[in-house]
């Protein structure tokens, strides 16, 4: 989670007098509650410089995580992003959106996008941002008549909102991580299944009710896993616990996730990805191949704003990111990746900048391609002029033995069509391995040997590559299933083996290391229609179909690709009881183990499709 700008407000109390002087020295604070059409006030923090050079451009950031510090003396400690921002004068705004800390209202998690508005009670959070930018083009002393609108995860969401029928004096927005569909593939579930130490650890403070401005988050209903974080959830047991010993049906949007275990009109109201219609502002949208809450949200963003949008211009930027890495100084390594160059600042730098530089304020135009992407394994920015690009599709296989084989026709007749393992909802496979407390952002990129020791993992590895092998795009898993149960999970993890020679030119550190590039989860009553779930028939074979979010990594020559499969990634996920029931309403008795199989043979051909490019 990133309280992006909650920081500012924390940092301030602590700061030294650098932080917040030397924005007080250059900026003088106003503040407004901002009018909204249906009346409504909106607290807005507005930075503008104390000694102007003309008129600047307005950069706002709207945000459910406190545009604080509140108060005419209390100032943020900085603003995210080149510090040639503030060499050029930008205006920084920042504002609670409607219902959240100082600002007025009744607040909606990601806000349903009203397809009409007929009158000034129909509001949402696109027409809550025109108001604002009509309000401080109008009112904000010096600006050049021109906004850009840009956040991260949350905030994400509230850019890619603003851009939806957007204000004239709305020039540019820039999505991160922004959240796009809360059902298949951000935050709180991916494919279904449920993200559970996420949502459970985000709304214990977050989705507590309020009953007006507040300058501060509220207490936590929830008292934190303490240091064994499989543990507390293992023992925690059924979902049912959530709100019987936690939440006590207090908290309104955990109580609406109960309501609608499956893709809804619930769900669907809040998927913006079908919303982002008359979008008129240039878009750069930046999501991290290694973010573990809103990755799916920047490749959906981008493409929906490309899709409904077809003239406007329209970039994405993904880089070797865990969540908001981009925001951070440097941005050289990431858990045991190097990455040889600082992906941050050139970001920060070269793209950031440059693009609200150019629409906002005349400067030079970029040269942006359509994305711009960071090869994993190569460490160096690829550019392509769609995502995904044009790929050679490469089928690997499963093979009897462990093995992975690219375009193999599953040869041996002779050989057993399947691997089986037990899943058991009471030894769950651990997401990463050691003893944790909070959801770590390294599982994204961990070592995956630890789970290869696992009797209830199925690991496929291929002979070490001949030559490097370009891996972009997304992966289409295609699998052949069974269980014994009526319902179970798949996850399935694509991995990057490095040679365990340490005489290779990989760092000592690295040798034998199985780096995850990409895993993912499907609830496999979800398989065919997740609007419409469906058991499995008890050993019957079932095929599951999905894609794992896109890559952008070489496989060296060399290294060995590998596939591992199970049924658990524990206490990231919630556990499946191997049952088609529901599992907010499943007790204990409900959980059982499961017979899972994965059959490959030339009838059940399981295999994972790669792109390459070259
Ligand atoms: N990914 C985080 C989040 C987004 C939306 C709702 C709740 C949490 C975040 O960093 O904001």
């Amino acid at each position: 989670m990133r309280f992006r700008s909650l920081l500012p407000f924390l940092l301030c109390l602590l700061a030294s007098a650098s932080g917040a002087d030397s924005v007080k020295d250059q900026y003088r604070k106003l503040e407004y509650m901002i009018p909204m059409r249906d009346g409504i006030k909106l607290y807005t923090s507005v930075y503008v410089p104390r000694h102007p050079h003309g008129t600047s451009p307005i950069l706002l950031e709207r945000t459910p995580y406190s545009a604080g510090p509140y108060g005419p003396d209390a100032y943020q400690t900085g603003f995210d992003g080149s510090p040639k921002f503030v060499k050029d004068g930008f205006i920084f705004a920042f504002q609670d959106v409607r219902g959240r800390f100082m600002s007025e209202g009744d607040f909606v998690d990601v806000r349903p996008q009203l397809p009409l508005h007929h009158d000034s009670k129909d509001i949402d959070e696109s027409t809550d941002a025109y108001d604002t930018i009509d309000y401080l083009i109008n009112h904000v002393p010096d600006n050049n008549g021109r906004i850009g609108v840009r956040g991260i995860s949350y905030p994400g969401f509230y850019a890619a909102a603003a851009g939806i029928n957007s204000h004239p004096a709305l020039r540019a927005i820039s999505p991160q991580a922004p959240v796009s569909d809360w059902f298949r593939g951000d935050d709180w579930h991916h494919h279904g299944a449920l993200f559970l130490q996420d949502i459970v650890g985000f709304y214990g403070s977050f989705g507590r009710p309020r009953f007006g401005p507040v300058q501060e988050d509220p207490p936590s209903v929830f008292p934190g896993v303490g240091k064994d974080a499989y543990r507390f959830f293992l023992n925690l047991g059924p979902l049912a616990n959530i709100n019987e010993r936690y939440f006590k049906s207090q908290l309104p949007f955990w109580n609406q996730v109960v309501a609608h275990p499956s893709y809804d009109d619930f769900w669907e109201a809040r998927n913006i990805r079908n919303k982002l219609r008359n979008v008129h502002c240039p878009v750069l949208t930046v999501g991290g191949l290694f973010d573990a809450e809103d990755m799916a949200g920047a490749f959906e963003v981008s493409r929906s704003v490309g899709i409904l949008n077809p003239m406007t211009p329209n970039f994405l930027v993904m880089g070797p990111w865990y969540h908001g890495m981009w925001a951070d100084p440097v941005g050289d390594h990431f858990g045991d990746l190097r990455f040889g160059q600082p992906t941050s600042t050139y970001f920060q730098e070269e793209v950031e900048y440059p693009f609200f530089a150019h629409y906002l304020n005349d400067a030079p135009k970029p040269s942006l391609a359509a994305a711009t992407v960071f090869d994993t394994g190569a460490n160096q920015w690829r550019r392509f002029a769609a995502w995904p690009p044009k790929t050679r599709r490469e089928s690997w296989a499963l093979e009897s033995g462990g093995k992975l084989e690219m375009n193999a026709v599953n040869s041996s007749a002779l050989a057993p069509d399947f691997d089986e393992y037990v899943s058991d909802p009471a030894h769950p496979v651990p997401y990463q391995d050691g003893v944790l407390t909070d959801r770590t952002r390294e599982y994204m990129l961990a070592d995956q040997r630890f789970a290869a020791k696992r009797a209830d993992v199925l690991t496929y590895e291929a002979p070490p590559l001949s030559a490097d092998v370009n891996a972009v795009g997304p992966i289409h898993v295609k699998l052949f299933v069974s269980t014994s149960g009526t319902d179970s999970d798949f996850v399935v993890k694509v991995i990057d083996e490095y040679p365990s020679d340490p005489n290779q030119t990989e760092p000592p550190t690295m040798a034998g290391y199985q780096l995850l590039v990409r895993g993912d989860i499907m609830r496999g009553r979800f398989r065919t229609d997740d609007s419409k779930p469906e058991p499995f028939v008890p050993g019957q074979v079932t095929p599951l179909n999905f894609d794992l979010n896109g890559i952008c990594h070489t496989f060296k020559k060399g290294h060995r690709l590998m596939v591992q499969i199970q049924s658990s990634w524990f206490p990231l996920v919630d556990r499946n009881p191997n049952q088609f029931i529901d599992l907010f309403r499943a007790t204990e008795a409900d959980f059982k183990t499961a017979k899972i199989k994965v059959y490959h043979s030339a009838r059940f051909p399981s295999a994972v499709e790669i792109g390459a490019i070259k």
